[in-house]
Formats: C-alpha cells, sequence, structure tokens
C-alpha cells in the first residue's frame, strides 16, 4: 500500500526519503500546482545525513487530485494540521489511517473529529530534522517515534515497513501520555529560551524558574491522570537542558526566523487544560502571557 505525505517539509521530508530508498511506495501530496512544478524543477527530495546528499526522485502530486488515499503521515506544524487534513479529505479511502505528526496537543483531537471514518494515530517524536531550503532536508539528530491510537485497537502491521525503512517507531499503548509528557518538557524549556533569548543550556542559570514549571506541569499531569508522566519530569527536563545545552529550542527558532510558532497546542493547551480542571498554575499562566506579549510586540501570532 502507497504511503501519502502530506507536509513536505522537514519530517516529511525525512520519512519520504527513507521510506523510498527501502523501495517502499511513497508519493508526497504538495499543497497546489506550483509548489508541484518547483519541486519537479529540483527533481526530488534530497536528504542530507552526515554531510553526505542523496536526491529521491519520489513521485509527487496536488493534495487536490489523484487516486484515493489509503495511509497518510501529516507533517505539518499543529496550527496547520486541521486545514491540510481537509484539502485531502475527499480522498480519504474508507478505513484510511492517518498519522498525525504534530508536537503538542489539540490538533490531533480536532483533525479526529472532522473525519470520523479514518482511523487517526498520533506519533510523538524526538527525532530531528531541519529544511536548508525547499525539499532539500538535513538529518539533525537520532530519536525515537511513538505511535498510538487514542481510541485503543491493534498496532497496525506496517510498523514493520517502518523498520524496513530505517524509521525508529514503536508502538504506545498509551500515546496521549506520550504527549502529554513532550508537552510537558517543550512547556518548561522551550518558551523560557524565548523570553531569555537564550540556548537551552543557558537555563541552568535559571533554576527556579524551570523548577516552578515543572512543579506546575506535574500538578496538570497528574490531574489530567498521567502521573506516570509526571514522573521525574524536573529531573528529565534539566537532562535534557544539559544534553541540548548547545540547541536553539525549536520555538526560539521559530521566532527567531519570524515564524509562528506552536504555541497555542504547547502552553496555550496545558492553560486550557487547567482551566477545565480549575487548577491555579500561577506561573504557568504567566510564562504563557509573557511568551503572547513577546510574539505581539513582533508582530507574530500569538495563537
Ligand atoms: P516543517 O515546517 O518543516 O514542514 C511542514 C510542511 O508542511 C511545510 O513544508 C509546509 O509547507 C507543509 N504544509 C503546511 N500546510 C500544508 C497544506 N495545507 N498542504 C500541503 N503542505 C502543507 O515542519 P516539521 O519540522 O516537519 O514539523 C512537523 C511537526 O513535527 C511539527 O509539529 C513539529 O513541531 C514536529 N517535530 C518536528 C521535529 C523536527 O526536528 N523538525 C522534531 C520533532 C517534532
Ligand atoms: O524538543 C525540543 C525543542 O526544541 O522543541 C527540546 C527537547 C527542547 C530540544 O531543544
Amino acid at each position: 500500500m502507497t504511503w501519502s505525505i502530506l507536509g513536505a517539509g522537514s519530517l516529511g521530508c525525512l520519512w519520504a526519503a527513507r521510506l523510498s530508498r527501502a523501495g517502499l511506495p511513497v508519493r508526497l501530496l504538495l499543497r497546489d500546482r506550483q509548489r508541484l512544478n518547483a519541486y519537479r524543477a529540483l527533481g526530488g527530495v534530497t536528504l542530507i545525513e552526515d554531510g553526505r546528499e542523496s536526491l529521491y526522485p519520489i513521485p509527487a502530486e496536488t493534495a487536490a487530485q489523484g487516486a484515493p488515499i489509503q495511509r497518510l503521515l501529516l507533517a505539518c506544524k499543529a496550527y496547520d494540521a486541521e486545514s491540510a487534513a481537509a484539502s485531502v479529505a475527499a480522498r480519504l479511502a474508507p478505513g484510511a489511517e492517518l498519522i498525525l505528526l504534530q508536537n503538542g496537543l489539540g490538533s490531533q483531537q480536532a483533525v479526529s473529529a472532522h473525519l470520523p471514518r479514518a482511523r487517526c494515530l498520533y506519533a510523538s517524536s524526538t527525532e530531528g530534522a531541519f529544511r536548508e531550503s525547499d525539499f532539500r532536508v538535513v538529518f539533525a539528530g537520532f530519536g525515537q517515534t511513538w505511535l498510538g491510537d487514542e481510541h485503543g485497537g491493534p498496532a497496525p502491521g506496517w510498523l514493520a515497513e517502518l523498520e524496513q525503512a530505517g524509521i525508529p517507531a514503536q508502538w504506545s499503548e498509551n500515546i496521549l501520555e506520550r504527549l502529554w509528557r513532550k508537552l510537558a518538557l517543550n512547556c518548561a524549556i522551550n518558551p523560557l529560551t524565548v523570553l531569555h533569548q537564550c540556548r537551552n543550556g543557558e537555563l541552568a542559570g535559571h533554576p527556579d524558574e524551570v523548577a516552578a514549571l515543572c512543579d506546575e506541569l506535574g500538578q496538570l499531569l497528574h490531574a489530567c491522570n498521567y502521573s506516570a508522566a509526571a514522573q521525574e519530569l524536573q529531573g528529565d527536563v534539566e537532562r535534557v537542558i544539559a544534553a541540548t545545552a548547545a540547541n536553539f529550542s525549536s520555538m526560539y527558532q521559530d521566532v527567531a526566523q519570524g515564524r509562528r510558532s506552536e504555541i497555542a497546542y504547547l502552553l496555550g493547551h496545558a492553560c486550557r487544560e487547567g482551566d477545565r480542571l480549575h487548577l491555579a498554575l500561577p506561573r504557568l499562566r504567566a510564562v504563557h502571557e509573557r511568551l503572547r506579549a513577546y510574539l505581539v510586540a513582533r508582530g507574530l501570532p500569538d495563537t
């Protein structure tokens, strides 16, 4: 069965290139004819690994036209997920499977709600990749991708294809807990790197702020019944800060490059869940408000 990939950015191209070189059928779905022409002019996806680049001439078509879609990887930013999914909704075969590869939470549920006849799996990834230019992607860090179904059900047989393609993926029986844990980690690190204008490692100089956020995120995780995700949160956050000390967080990079951030699906989602559960979370809300003001002052969306 063909892998359709919508969102030919960093992770979408990384997956496409690896599936293609494993000999698995894969096609890219591009936004419109202009993007398709630009892609064709380049001759395919270029993946750069350890300084070596390879070109993969993966077939592509526009999102609007083509054969029915049975299996789709949706690899766009959280704020684009609903409209991207809507652009292919009419092409989804009955019982189609979607893999929603977005950071944070909220977008996955919004997409699933619009596609009740599809099986929407959620993915949480710690792999790293960035776009050097259009359809030219650099593999930047080994990691793991967890996949799971919020509504239960068996692991799909095609996980073996991911293994065959060298995509490190594992099935999770509790994908929401995985996504919440990553959300908490991102909420404890990313906004502070923006507000302090610093690399991840420099947060070691702000231990009280990090500890206060971890404490409230832990309260939130407990209240959401994700107690396992709250375990050792602060220790893990400190370990990530140390292990990625020289890096700029993804949110820092988005803001520095004048791109929209995923704030609404990280801190925004955490604060909305706090409201729903009547939790005070004063430090988390204060950081959220400071970050929103920071974004607005730079002409960037604060949601
Ligand atoms: P990206 O911005 O590099 O790529 C997204 C692509 O989707 C872009 O090419 C964009 O043009 C395309 N797109 C958006 N709307 C579309 C539409 N309607 N039709 C067709 N294409 C559309 O994003 P990314 O870095 O690959 O990240 C995807 C998700 O994975 C994000 O939520 C991100 O936070 C998460 N993530 C990224 C990394 C990483 O290292 N890049 C790691 C872990 C998680
Ligand atoms: O996931 C990250 C991000 O930048 O989004 C961390 C783990 C914080 C590494 O920078």
